[in-house]
């Protein structure tokens, strides 16, 4: 495979960006080699630098679920841009826009648009603790909900890509405030909660984990998480920056039918381009300024592009049997990809839900960071170089999600499957 260009463009890169990249899990720091330069996308394909092409199921980390550069969010983005980019004014897309999160989502009344995820999770914890009054976070081990300081406790994503425990340059007494405990560990939830709800303002959870690679709930977990936090005064939030419209079209919460206080999106709701939300009762967003005393502002929140982006988006996530037609074809990968492996001789534990798939090289069960983490990683990195030869493109990762869009069509998938049988059997 040609990769002079992107080996030049990442010389140069890396002598004015840090590692050479402005996100560090794209960095190929974990499997090895170097990361391909993206010249143009287009359905499910990406265009390198070198002309090389690839069926994506890294989408941009989840957000374009309608593939690349589709038609009409395009056009109407161009469209957009010709009456101006930002005015950092109010806008009737915006009003569209969130008109749009709180019918999908009905436990969102009320819903603040920002430029990122980091920016929906920072935001809606400094709420949670300014409407209980209490200081104190608990997160699951391996979920990643952005790099806001107190939240790199354990994190998943780049950190666990990484293997960076904990980032240097966040003060102990920041994450003093911040408990973890396994994911699906309800026997350690109830302690924890039992011990410290005096000074939880609220638990964060990924309903659906993405970023240890992809670890479903346990099937009391969410429903236990909701009994808890609710009996003890505690804010549940679900951070559903990768599920939101992924999973369902009212994410993670309509799919497993618990409701979170407040809830986090980003990604798809930007259709590619810089969105992220908070929202939950209007009780608890009114104290959000300029309502209320709670700040949190942003010069580019509401963006009329990125928000006109996420509009028609959504719009088209609205088709029905769209959620289905993803399902089926994420479905017959997994299948295709498990009888690759077990043909070949290689232990893979899979995961699913919808069209969000995880697969780790270790006989498993998978069901938190500590099993996650038994995963070969070698044998991954080996696995996506194979892959990545055969024009397919997987993330640079094994702690992380593999994506299906609409624009992923079956001989894709049975391509990718043909490839992966000559890639497990390499290894
Ligand atoms: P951003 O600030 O990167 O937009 O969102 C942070 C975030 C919050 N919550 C969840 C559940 C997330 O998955 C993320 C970001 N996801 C990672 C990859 N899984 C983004 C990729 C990257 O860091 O480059």
């Amino acid at each position: 495979m040609k990769t002079a260009v992107s080996r030049k463009l990442f010389i140069e890169a890396q002598r004015y960006i840090p590692g050479g990249v402005n996100s560090p899990v794209r960095a190929f720091r974990s499997v090895g080699g170097q990361p391909l330069f993206i010249k143009r996308a287009k359905g499910a394909r990406l265009y390198d630098a070198d002309g090389n092409s690839f069926i994506d199921y890294v989408l941009s980390w989840g957000p374009m679920i309608l593939g690349h550069a589709p038609a009409p969010v395009i056009k109407a983005i161009a469209r957009a841009a010709a009456h101006g980019t930002s005015y950092g004014a109010p806008t009737e897309l915006e009003v569209r826009l969130a008109r749009m999160i709180t019918d999908a989502v009905p436990s969102m009344q009320q819903v603040r648009l920002v430029s990122s995820g980091t920016e929906a999770v920072m935001s809606a914890i400094r709420l949670a603790r300014g409407y209980t009054r209490k200081d104190g976070v608990l997160k699951f081990e391996g979920c990643y909900h952005g790099h806001s300081d107190y939240l790199l406790a354990k994190a998943g994503s780049g950190l666990a890509t990484l293997g960076i425990p904990d980032s240097p340059g966040v003060p102990m007494d920041f994450t003093r405030h911040t408990l973890t405990a396994p994911y699906n560990d309800i026997k350690t939830l109830q302690r924890l909660i039992q011990t410290h709800h005096r000074e939880l303002a609220c638990v964060i959870v990924e309903p659906v984990a993405g970023n240890m690679g992809v670890v479903p709930p346990g099937d009391d977990f969410l429903p236990t998480l909701r009994e808890l936090t609710r009996a003890h005064g505690i804010l549940l939030i679900f951070d559903e920056v990768i599920t939101g419209f992924r999973v369902a079209y009212g994410g993670a919460q309509t799919l497993y039918g618990v409701t979170p206080d407040l809830t986090c999106l980003g990604k798809i709701i930007g259709g590619g381009l810089p969105v992220g939300a908070y929202g939950g009762g209007k009780e608890i967003m009114q104290l959000i300024a300029p309502a209320g005393p709670v700040y949190q502002a942003g010069t580019l929140s509401g963006n009329p592009l990125a928000v006109t982006a996420g509009i028609e988006t959504l719009k088209k996530l609205k088709q029905p049997g769209l959620y289905r037609q993803l399902d089926k074809l994420a479905a017959r990968l997994a299948e295709g990809l498990g009888n690759a492996a077990k043909k070949a001789g290689v232990p893979l534990t899979q995961t699913r839900v919808g069209s969000m798939l995880g697969a780790f090289f270790t006989r498993g069960p998978v069901v938190d960071y500590a099993s996650a983490k038994q995963s070969d990683t070698q044998a991954y990195a080996k696995f996506f170089h194979r892959m990545l030869e055969q024009g397919v493109y997987f993330a640079p990762s094994q702690f992380e999600a593999a994506f299906l869009s609409t624009a992923h069509s079956a001989a894709d998938i049975e391509r990718t499957i043909v490839s992966a049988r000559a890639a497990l059997k390499s290894l």
